[in-house]
């Protein structure tokens, strides 16, 4: 069934776990050493893991995350100016300052800051000239953060976590769908123009289940979502490449550009087409005959055809658009037959869509690497193993695989012999249990 949006931006208590009480002592004590005594409020958001449904949702398509239990915290207190000072347990992040306002400088690109900045900057263009800052302490380090570059998105929490803390801080009280879609507009600050489902699972996950998002806003600009159980006597194990990406700037914006080429080469043919989403209804061999294999900004222009390049995309980057639109079609199907089969309970069917979109994602896409298809195919030779995928951007990160629970060790040990004899390392292990929604954490008793 739909979900409706009701709750507001959440506060969560977690009744924390004995480790997670000691994290939080920590964090406090570490705050009290960089900013003094006084009051302190503590935030957290969650990773996520896309089980299906990969660059469909700046297509407007379907995505089914689920939040993990890694996440990123923030201890704050407000302030009584528009200054926001940053912190962070890890030395490798070093402190930053700055004036929250609708037009924030940016650090060099891929400074930690950058994602807090981002959303300071979209809160305050709703808000000119009224939002207070706050000092605040980051905590993502292992082994309870999220790895980052690990298609987990690290950045995404901490561009939730950050907004949520200076809603808090302020009393705004946004719904968490009209918070998700302020911190997704947030990190295109970054330069990348991804899509809405790691901050929308990020703000509206479930304990124990994935989120069916629908990532078209309804003329209201509300959003349509649902939450799927996970097949039952099945679990979900991730397993890290080692090799980390960056979408910043690259091969995430070209794929953009591809697909925007894809929707203005349709246009002329289906006028009120505005993403590829619009065209899903369509037979895949009629659009296939109106998409070129390749074209280039420069080729579009000269036929007068409407495009927007998004950051870091010339005139003559050559973009695969038929390929590119092929993958972004049959995944958003896929999205929906994977529906159909978690409503059944049927795990096989569920995982036989999971390696379709990984074949999709490799061969349409173009975004795996030795390391994802070999994680891929060792697991798929395990007995028990229904199904696995590259999850994330990709370019590297993590997949996904879903398996029997009788089949977790056996799993487990085939990939790591496998994949250390390839590559001379172990892939990290981590055995996925679905968590709860961002909000604020309330002091363990
Ligand atoms: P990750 O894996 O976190 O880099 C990115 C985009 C998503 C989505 C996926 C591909 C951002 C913040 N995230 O996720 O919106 O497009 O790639 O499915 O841009």
């Amino acid at each position: 069934m739909p979900q409706t949006d009701t709750s507001p931006a959440a506060e969560t208590n977690d009744h924390l776990p004995r480790h997670q009480a000691e994290r939080y002592r920590r964090l406090l004590a570490a705050f009290e050493r960089t900013y003094g005594p006084g009051p302190i409020r503590v935030f957290r958001a969650p990773g996520r893991v896309n089980l299906i449904g990969e660059h469909t949702d700046y297509n407007h398509g379907f995505v089914m995350p689920l939040a993990l239990e890694q996440d990123v915290w923030v201890a704050v207190r407000a302030r009584a100016d528009a200054r926001v000072r940053l912190a962070n347990t890890e030395a490798a992040f070093p402190p930053a300052t700055f004036t929250i306002g609708p037009d924030i400088p940016a650090a060099e690109p891929g400074h930690w800051s950058n994602y807090a900045r981002g959303a300071a900057q979209r809160l305050a263009r709703e808000h000119p000239s009224t939002l207070r800052g706050m000092d605040a302490l980051v905590d993502g380090a292992a082994p309870w953060g999220i790895p980052r570059g690990s298609g987990l998105s690290s950045s995404s929490a901490l561009t939730v976590v950050i907004a949520l803390a200076l809603a808090a801080l302020n009393h705004l009280n946004y719904t968490p769908t009209r918070l998700a879609h302020l911190c997704h507009e947030a990190e295109w600050y970054t330069g990348t123009r991804g899509g809405i489902m790691d901050q929308f699972n990020a703000l509206l996950a479930r304990r124990g289940h994935a989120l069916f998002l629908d990532t078209r806003p309804d003329p209201n600009g509300d959003y349509h979502f649902a939450y799927a159980p996970l097949p039952a006597q099945h679990e979900i194990l991730l397993a890290d490449s080692g090799v980390r990406h960056r979408n910043v700037g690259g091969e995430f914006n070209r794929r953009v550009a591809a697909c925007r080429a894809a929707v203005a080469l349709l246009r002329p043919h289906f006028p009120h087409i505005t993403h590829l989403r619009d065209v899903q209804e369509q037979p895949w061999p009629r659009l296939a005959a109106l998409l070129p294999e390749q074209t280039t900004p420069r080729a579009l222009a000269e036929r007068g055809l409407d495009f927007e390049a998004p950051p870091g995309v010339t005139a003559d980057t050559v973009l695969k658009v038929r390929a590119r639109a092929r993958h972004v079609y049959t995944e958003n199907r896929r999205v929906l037959a994977a529906v159909e089969a978690m409503r059944a309970g049927d795990a096989a069917r569920l995982g036989a869509l999971m390696t379709e979109a990984h074949r999709s994602a490799r061969d349409d896409y173009e975004i795996s690497l030795p390391e994802l298809d070999a994680l891929v195919e060792s697991a798929l030779a395990v007995p028990g193993v229904r199904g696995a995928r590259l999850t994330g951007a990709g370019w590297g990160g993590s997949v996904v695989i879903l398996a029997h629970t009788d089949a977790m060790p056996r799993l487990q040990r085939h990939l790591t012999q496998t994949f250390q004899a390839r590559f001379g390392r172990r892939p990290p292990l981590t055995v996925c249990r679905p968590s709860h929604a961002a909000g604020e954490i309330l002091p363990p008793a």
